[in-house]
């Protein structure tokens, strides 16, 4: 069995970071360790939320793991609040990332705003540890952020194929831009390995809704599907129906939660596309 380990918070409430991570990667049949980087009541994005922060036991952490020679078949980091923390885990790819995946989701900002707590210096810093990924998941906002240049929804392909390029200019191997839609009524993924030079790009259907936490649906079924061997644009399609298939269920319900997808009643699905 494979383990990968994933490093972000912890929101008690709301659907989002580990509270999606776990089950999801659990439910690919890889084993998710995790390294906690704060514990919030509930996300952000709510009106009031509680925040303990856990900066100083990453390093402890990392060092017994060392001690103890425990290793990962993917590092994959989620939202990350502070300079040193973005310090931190990269040391811990320096350390652990040699026989592990890298897997960045830069979670910071969406629909061209950064959230609460980020900054435009913030943006910088986390553009330099995507250096250190084999792929890194940024939704376009955040790699408009880390690139310095402005948001731009008004998009074209090669648009797209030219961010991709700079994403991987900054040092990972690959890129792939989430929500990326050139037809009305289909949104998908657009992806690019930076070592092969080849494009891909995957949609569906769109659901006009948003939720937060979708982002981190999509990173932890991107992963689970990577490690049980799918190749990287295999486990993003997959990623792609899976988060689809979690809207479609949410509004399905008509007492669904304000915050959050139902990816729970989607997991069966997530589950019977990576045995096929
Ligand atoms: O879903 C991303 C996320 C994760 N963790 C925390 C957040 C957010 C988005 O706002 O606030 C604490």
């Amino acid at each position: 069995m494979k383990r990968i380990i994933t490093i972000q918070d912890i929101s008690c409430v709301g659907k989002c970071s580990l509270t999606v991570a776990l089950p999801i990667i659990s439910a690919a049949g890889v084993e998710a360790g995790v390294i906690p980087t704060a514990v919030l009541s509930t996300h952000t994005a709510f009106p009031k939320f509680t925040f303990c922060d856990l900066t100083d036991e990453i390093q402890k952490i990392s060092d017994t793991f060392e001690d103890l020679d425990i290793g990962f078949d993917a590092i994959y980091t989620g939202y990350l609040g502070s300079f040193e923390q973005l310090s931190l885990v990269e040391d811990f790819i320096d350390r652990f990332g040699d026989k592990a995946e890298v897997i960045i989701d830069p979670v910071m900002a969406d629909n061209g705003k950064l959230y609460k707590g980020f900054t435009l210096e913030f943006a910088a810093a986390m553009a330099k540890l995507c250096a250190k990924a084999d792929l890194v998941i940024p939704n376009l906002t955040e790699a408009a952020f880390m690139l310095g240049v402005p948001y731009n929804p008004d998009y074209d392909e090669e648009y797209i194929k030219d961010i991709l390029r700079r994403l991987c200019d900054l040092g990972s191997k690959s890129a792939a831009l989430t929500g990326i839609s050139f037809k009305e009524g289909e949104i998908g993924i657009y992806y690019y390995n930076g070592e092969s030079g080849e494009y891909f790009y995957y949609c569906n259907e769109y659901v006009p809704a948003s939720f937060h936490g979708t982002g981190d649906v999509y990173a932890s079924a991107t992963v689970g599907a990577m490690m049980r061997g799918f190749t990287v644009p295999e486990a993003l399609s997959i990623a792609v129906d899976f988060t689809l298939l979690s809207m479609k269920k949410t509004l399905e319900d008509p007492n669904h939660r304000f915050y959050g997808v139902n990816f729970e009643e989607a997991l069966p699905y997530y589950i019977e596309r990576l045995n096929k």
